[in-house]
């Protein structure tokens, strides 16, 4: 007898989940927190974004990147994308987006402006120096004064995380790519963040880092500041030798992004893999 729509679901629900990431990959570890937050459990492939397998290069044909989550015999690209599914096939535990159709849009136009202005700004404070850098810094300044502005005054006033009391989608996709500030702060010497000018943006950053699934995401602070240090020598050393453009903005993808286990030997391998 054929199978009802529920029957199918509840049987696909039950499939094998696998994550094909990448060690520094943000948008990897999204999906991996999102995972640990509502308790499922997977297997985790590590890619080599400079020699890409196979099964990554058949699963997303289009973008060819990671994060790819595999369920059962179907797979799903862009990090966003995956943590709609995994709250729309496992509703019930820890939902992501909240009930209501416009705020669940709000928090979807937030995680967009983190990945269209956010994120390249602070790309591009990590891959620049001198005039082009202070331009990049008053970029991310302006973005972090709207997420500012809006837990003081706005959608997210009065509350601990951008999900309310628990963490949701606005505050995964932000927080994983947060963490990189400080490190880029460490790297460049730039200060970010300044708890004074965002205090709220601050404390909810000190709240996501100290949950016990984010930092059983998030990787050790020692590598990242060794993996950031290389990938900035490499794309300064590549945009001084007139490989700018394409070092610059491949490295706006980086930090929200920041993406490749260890530095790729050449500037088409660095446009591929930040
Ligand atoms: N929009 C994508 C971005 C994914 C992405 O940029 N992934 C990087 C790693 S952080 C990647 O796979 N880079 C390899 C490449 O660009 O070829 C998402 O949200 O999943």
């Amino acid at each position: 007898m054929e199978k009802t729509p529920v029957e199918n679901a509840t049987q696909q629900a039950a499939a094998p989940l696998k994550l094909l990431g990448s060690w520094a990959s943000s948008y990897t570890h999204r999906v991996q927190l999102a995972l640990r937050l509502k308790g499922l459990e997977f297997d985790y492939a590590e890619e080599d974004l400079g020699n890409k397998s196979d099964e990554l290069l058949r699963l997303n044909p289009v973008y060819k990147k990671v994060p790819v989550l595999v369920h059962g015999d179907r797979a799903l690209a862009e990090s966003v994308i995956i943590l709609q599914y995994l709250d729309d096939a496992w509703p019930e535990s820890r939902p992501l987006l909240p009930s209501d159709p416009f705020d669940r849009a709000l928090a979807r136009f937030w995680c967009h402006f983190a990945d269209d202005k956010l994120g390249p700004a602070v790309g591009a404070v990590f891959a620049s120096t001198g005039a082009d850098q202070e331009a990049a810094v008053r970029q991310v300044h302006e973005n972090l004064a709207l997420v500012e502005a809006e837990l003081r005054d706005g959608a997210f006033r009065g509350r601990r995380f951008f999900g309310g009391d628990e963490v949701g989608l606005l505050d995964v996709v932000l927080g994983c790519g947060s963490y990189w500030l400080a490190v880029f702060e460490e790297v460049t010497g730039v200060r970010l963040v300044d708890a004074d000018a965002f205090p709220l943006f601050h404390a909810w950053l000190r709240d996501f880092e100290a949950l016990d699934e984010a930092r059983e995401t998030i990787p050790a602070v020692d590598r990242l500041l060794e993996y950031a240090r290389g990938v900035r020598h490499m794309l300064l050393g590549l945009a001084g030798a007139g490989a700018g453009p394409a070092a610059a903005s491949a490295a706006a993808e980086a930090p929200a992004a920041a993406a490749a286990p260890a530095p790729p030997a050449g500037a088409a391998d660095i446009a591929v893999d930040i």
